[in-house]
Parts: structure tokens; sequence; C-alpha cells
């Protein structure tokens, strides 16, 4: 009897016919994420679960899906969507897809701080509501990208590439990392991350959601920003505060953010950002391109292959706690 393996959303076809070929597959093809009762309903047997972040894989799916199960791969880089210990325990592989969408993401990054600079979305709905009767010499002025600092808070692969970018544009970068980066191109070691947000005048964060990381920006760490600086949020949604973000940007604590991602998603409708206009909010479309997507989809995919064939996933997490002899 062929493996079981659940993907969770609806994927590239041609993924789909790489597992199939392999597995007995089941997609959930809704276009919304199941439900916590569906996803455990879904589990059952299966020895590989397709993950997305809109996914929470815990000890009580991983004993809902059995013994059965040996590989739990994301699509994404980051997998706080996923514990960890509980697949340790369990000698479970956990999969990502790191790399393949570190160029994308630091691309989209880097828009959304010229965007933010420029007031590119506040000024498309300045437009669109009709209120652009005349050129006014002293309305809607950005920031220089050219010649002010960046700050990267996480300088992994995508906060390092987005060093890259700054760099060539005039940036002056610094950045706040456990270590030292492999590659600063050119950016500056902050002494630590206050010294960071009171001397940037755009920060960015590139860091994982770990305990660590949990609420990182919040109240005090917003009052050590300067009051025209601009917060640029890709990573993950739970590493800012939204409310004191909310206040910070309310009061002119700071000027302006701009959020890929946040707490919770999707943010709900009658947040009071909505109703805000110095903020941008994004649906989580860092890596969102057709050409990213597909790769993600297809180391998703390998990662799995590999498990049904007994092997370590390629990209595996935590290929040191477990134990496959
Ligand atoms: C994904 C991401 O779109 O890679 C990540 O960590 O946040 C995004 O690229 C998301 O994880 C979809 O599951």
């Amino acid at each position: 009897m062929p493996a079981k393996v659940l993907v969770t959303r609806r994927q590239f076809e041609d993924q789909m016919d790489r597992l199939r070929a392999e597995a007995d597959i089941t997609v959930l093809t809704r276009p919304e994420p199941a439900t916590r009762e569906e996803l455990l309903e879904a589990v059952k047997g299966v020895t590989g679960i397709f993950a997305h972040i809109t996914d929470r894989i815990d000890a009580d799916v991983m004993d809902a899906a059995g013994d059965s199960l040996k590989v739990i791969a994301e699509f994404g880089v980051g997998y706080d969507n996923i514990d960890t210990a509980a697949a340790n325990e369990r000698n479970i592989a956990v999969g990502n897809t790191p790399g393949v969408l570190t160029e994308t993401t630091a691309d989209f990054a880097f828009a959304l701080i010229q965007s933010a600079a420029r007031r590119l979305a506040e000024s498309d709905r300045f437009v669109r509501r009709g209120e652009w009767k005349w050129f006014d010499p002293l309305d809607l002025l950005g920031l220089d990208i050219n010649g002010s600092t960046l700050g990267i808070v996480g300088m992994g692969r995508i906060g390092s590439s987005v060093a890259k970018r700054a760099a060539a544009s005039g940036m002056r970068v610094i950045y706040f990392n456990r270590n030292r980066a492999d590659e600063e191109h050119g950016a500056e070691l902050a002494g630590s991350l206050d010294d960071l947000l009171a001397e940037s005048d755009f920060v960015t964060l590139h860091c994982p959601l770990t305990p660590e990381t949990q609420g990182l920006i919040s109240t005090s760490q917003l009052q050590k920003m300067q009051n025209h600086a601009v917060l640029i949020n890709t990573a993950r949604g739970p590493v800012v505060d939204m409310e004191a973000l909310t206040d910070a940007l309310g009061s002119g604590e700071i000027a302006y953010a701009a959020l890929d991602v946040t707490d919770p998603e999707p943010i709900p409708t009658d947040h009071r950002l909505l109703e805000m206009e110095n903020v941008t909010l994004l649906p989580h479309i860092a890596s969102a391109t057709v050409g990213t997507r597909k790769k993600m989809s297809e180391m998703t995919v390998d990662n799995i292959l590999a498990a049904l064939r007994g092997e370590l996933p390629p990209n595996c997490v935590n290929s040191d706690q477990i134990n496959w002899g």
C-alpha cells in the first residue's frame, strides 16, 4: 500500500503529480485553510504532511496522524507553526525551503522600504479618493533612501540580501544579530538593538519567530526609534506588538509602517490600523512570485519524497535531533 500524504492547501499540479507517483495523496483544494477539526481528521494515518503557514502542526496533530508520520514539510523557510520539539520526541523530520525565496523576499522588503519612504500606497489612495486637485509643493513629502540609515534586525540570508540592495542605493546599513553576519555587504554590526533603533531611519525585520523574538518590537523599542522612522515587517507578525505599534503610529512616535505580516493573520477587518493612513498592510506575499512559489513547492515535495524513501529530507531543520538509523 502506498504511503499517505496530506497536502493542506491547493498546490501546483505538476508537483502534486510527482507526489502522486509515489504516494496516495489528499490535497485540501478549498481556497481557505482547513479548520482544526478537519486537519485533525485529515492527518489520520499519513506518512507525510505538506504544511503551510496556516496550519498549526502541534503534538495533537502529530498524535492524530499516528506512528505512520515521518515527515512534516513546510512550504516556506519559516516553520514557527510546527512544534519541532514535539517532532523531535516522535522522531519526525521537519523540512523547509531555505535559499530559494531569499532574493524574492529581499526584493519585496526593499520595495516596501522604497514605497514607504515615498508614501506610494497613501498617495494612490489620495488620487483614488479624488483628492488630487492641484500640484502642491509641500504635500506628500517623503524621505530620501539615499544617504539614510537602514537598520536590519536579523542578518541571515534575507537580511543580508536586503543589505546588498540598500548599499547599492546609497544607504548606510547597520544590523543587529546574535553573531556577525556571513555576508555584511558593508553593513556594520550595531552595539545593541536599542542603538540600531535609535540610529535608523528605516528598520526592517528579518529574524525568525522564536520565544526570544516574540514581541521584540514593543512600546519601549518604538520609543527608541526616531519620529520620522519607518518600520518594515516581512518576517512574522508576532515579532511586533501590534497594539504598541498602532499606538506609536497614532501618536507620531514613529512615522510609518509597512507590514506584510500581522498578528493575527489576516488582520481583523475592524482593526484600528485599517483606518490609518501611515501604514501599508499586505497579505503575506513577500515570496509570492510564480517562479519562487513553484520552486518552494518543488523543494517541499523533494523533502517529502526523500522521507518516503527512508532518507532524511534534503532540507531538514532537525536532522541532528532525530535518529533514522
Ligand atoms: C510563505 C514565508 O509564503 O517562507 C516563509 O517563511 O513566510 C512565506 O514565504 C509562507 O510560509 C507560506 O506557507
